[in-house]
């Protein structure tokens, strides 16, 4: 399997976060935005990835694990202030997606929803590093329900409610879709190493 060679390699600790041992588990420790965590039959879920692009895809689970799989170790910063280190994730690079659908020259955004209503974005510039994966696997196992399963994003560098969970579509646009926090008061940014927690 790739490694990103990121493991171990922690580049200080961003400013205002404190380490807890492990992930909260939404919908035990920390309620859902529609109450409840969303129940996924992964034989009916479908991952659609669409928009301005020349290759659009629906990937069953079992399409998705043919995918090339890759780890990266990477932290994991809440907004709130907890930090969870040291997580091995699994899964498939976001950069291998983006070349499987080839977006038009117009795409300057990605847009993510989930099977409990949340969205949020990212530029497409930021979503491209080695260590921003489509994950499905946590310290060597699938996910749970109540950490994003089947599917979520994982951005290490941006707070977490950038990394999405319960994917069900990724959408490539030219103009920026704003997500659910952020248009909320949390900052579009929301870069952990500059502290970009709220809209300014
Ligand atoms: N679909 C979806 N994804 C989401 C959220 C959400 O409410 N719905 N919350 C975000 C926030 S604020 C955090 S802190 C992380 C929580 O991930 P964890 O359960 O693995 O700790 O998921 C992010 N992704
Ligand atoms: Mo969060």
């Amino acid at each position: 399997m790739l490694s990103d060679g990121s493991s171990g390699k922690r580049k200080g600790f961003p400013p205002g976060q404190k380490p807890i041992k492990r992930l909260l588990r939404w919908g035990k420790d920390h309620p859902t935005i529609e109450g409840s965590v969303p129940k996924i039959d992964l034989r009916k879920w479908i991952l659609t990835i669409e928009g301005e692009v020349k290759k659009p895809i629906k990937l069953s689970w079992n399409d998705l694990l043919k995918l090339p799989i890759v780890e990266s170790v990477s932290d994991f910063h809440c907004v709130e202030g907890w930090s969870v280190l040291d997580l091995k994730w699994e899964g498939i690079r976001f950069k291998h997606i983006v070349n499987m659908i080839e977006p038009e020259d117009t795409v300057k955004f990605v847009s993510f929803e989930c099977a409990d209503g949340y969205t949020t974005s990212l530029s497409l510039e930021e979503l491209l590093g080695d260590n921003i994966l489509l994950a499905y696997k946590l310290d060597g196992k699938y996910l749970e329900e109540g950490t994003g399963a089947p599917l979520r994003l994982v951005v290490p560098d941006k707070y977490a409610y950038k990394s999405a969970m319960w994917i069900t579509r990724i959408k490539f646009t030219s103009r920026k879709e704003i997500g659910y926090w952020e248009s909320r008061g949390y900052s579009d940014t929301a870069d952990i190493w500059k502290n970009d927690r709220f809209l300014r």
